[in-house]
């Protein structure tokens, strides 16, 4: 199964995504997503001027020797773009080598181990009562597990809360918050959100009552100590997680919070390999991994990552907001299917103009996804679709505290 041509295909419905394309000899087509959301470009031409011209003649069922020859022989090592063209390239070969065998790719990876995959949605609101509305809205549209963001009193900028007010079938659309050329800049005072967010929780659980899974993002916002302050004053409201509560680089960090707390915590979303979270899963110090396929190397690199932390009796929480394409989506949920350890899946909707331009044959249904049973990934990408959304330049905004600092988003 020689590789003919290899092309990357950069489109913007409703946001910037970035495909990779790799045909064979005999006219299978395999996609993978590279999509860096504010880095497109860089992905892109690591792709087109780098990557492309190695894969020409070379044997796409040779999966693990292609990721071996692609991380090693480009001598510089890890880091998002890297990672991101890795895994564009692993995740269009599995869909090519699962396609030639006839099966959906979870049949590669070792066959299902459960009939459904638990997904979660974004709630938002700017004070309690929109915030009711956008968790009734969900559990509406089937999710049974929710993510809980609001605005905090004092703070200017809407933190994780829906650029349109959140309901579902409106897209979730917080970022790239605006389509700018210039990253859209925010304020930021981590004690006024220590101070607020207990009260979010206390209200939701008095609302919804004990069951619902409840999880929270925070981006990286706060230092160790911190965090195992708002870990333990979330303690009573019983999160299915705490989302990267510190800048986990330092993963020793993480020791501090967990002699601290019990509420579980989910890391990883802007890690690319199996390094960042050694001393993480090694020490037990998460419960939860957060990468992205599509940012981690790939199907390969992630089935490592996920076994080595199963070991650890940590699960899978993969990375699934809508700057990851309905490929890399796919891919996830391919692997969700087959491992055991598997968590919960985020799963943020795509907007209709996505859907034109991706056709997906995953099902939503009672608050599990399914990857379904179509040959490969499942997922086919309509060029003349794609045409039509040339790329738009487009930034994640980005954090100032009350003096002009910059901090983490
Ligand atoms: C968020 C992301 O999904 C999440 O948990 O942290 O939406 C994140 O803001 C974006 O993926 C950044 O590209
Ligand atoms: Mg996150």
């Amino acid at each position: 199964m020689k590789i003919a041509t290899v092309d990357v295909v950069v489109c913007s419905p409703d946001r910037n995504f970035v495909t990779l394309r790799v045909t064979t000899e005999d006219g299978l087509v395999g996609l993978g997503d590279g999509t860096l959301n504010g880095r497109e470009l860089a992905v892109a031409s690591y792709l087109r001027d780098h990557v492309a011209p190695l894969l020409v003649g070379r044997d796409a069922h040779a999966v693990e020797d292609t990721w071996q020859f692609l991380y090693r022989s480009g001598y510089w090592r890890r880091g998002p773009v890297t990672m991101a063209a890795i895994a564009a390239v692993d995740v269009a070969l599995w869909d090519l080598k699962a396609q030639a065998a006839g099966m959906p790719l979870y049949q590669l990876l070792g066959g299902a181990s459960r009939t459904g995959i638990m997904a979660y949605g974004h709630a938002s609101g700017r004070d309690t009562a929109e915030l009711f509305d956008s968790i009734r809205q969900h559990l509406e549209a089937g999710y049974r597990s929710i993510r809980v963001q609001t605005s905090v009193p004092g703070i200017n900028a809407v933190y994780g809360v829906a650029a349109q007010p959140s309901s579902e079938g409106k897209r979730y659309d917080y970022e790239p918050a605006q389509r700018t050329p210039l990253p859209a800049e925010e304020d930021w005072d981590t004690r006024a959100y220590l101070r607020h967010l207990p009260s979010v929780f206390e209200a939701v659980r008095g609302e919804f009552g004990p069951e619902l899974p409840l999880l929270h993002d925070g981006h990286h916002r706060m230092t160790p100590i911190q965090a195992a302050r708002l870990g333990k004053d979330l303690e009573p409201y019983d999160l299915f997680w705490l989302e990267d509560c510190t800048p986990a680089e330092n993963q020793e960090a993480l020791r501090l919070v967990r002699a601290h707390t019990t509420t579980p915590l989910a890391i990883g979303e802007v890690f690319n390999t199996v390094w960042d979270y050694q001393t993480l899963i090694r020490e037990q110090l998460i419960d939860y991994v957060r990468s992205a396929v599509t940012h981690t190397g790939g199907i390969t690199a992630m089935r490592k990552l996920l076994d080595f932390a199963a070991q650890y009796q940590i699960k899978s929480g993969i990375h699934g907001p809508t700057d990851i394409s309905p490929v890399g989506m796919a891919a996830a949920l391919h692997l969700d299917l087959a491992i055991h350890n598997f968590g919960i899946q985020e799963y943020m909707r795509h907007g209709a103009l996505t859907d034109e331009v991706f056709r997906q044959s995953f099902t939503f249904d009672d608050g599990y996804l399914h990857p379904g049973n179509e040959p490969g990934l499942g997922v086919t990408l309509d060029q003349a679709a794609a045409d039509r959304f040339p790329y738009q330049p487009a930034y994640l905004p980005f954090n100032r505290l009350k003096d002009g600092t910059v901090h983490d988003w």
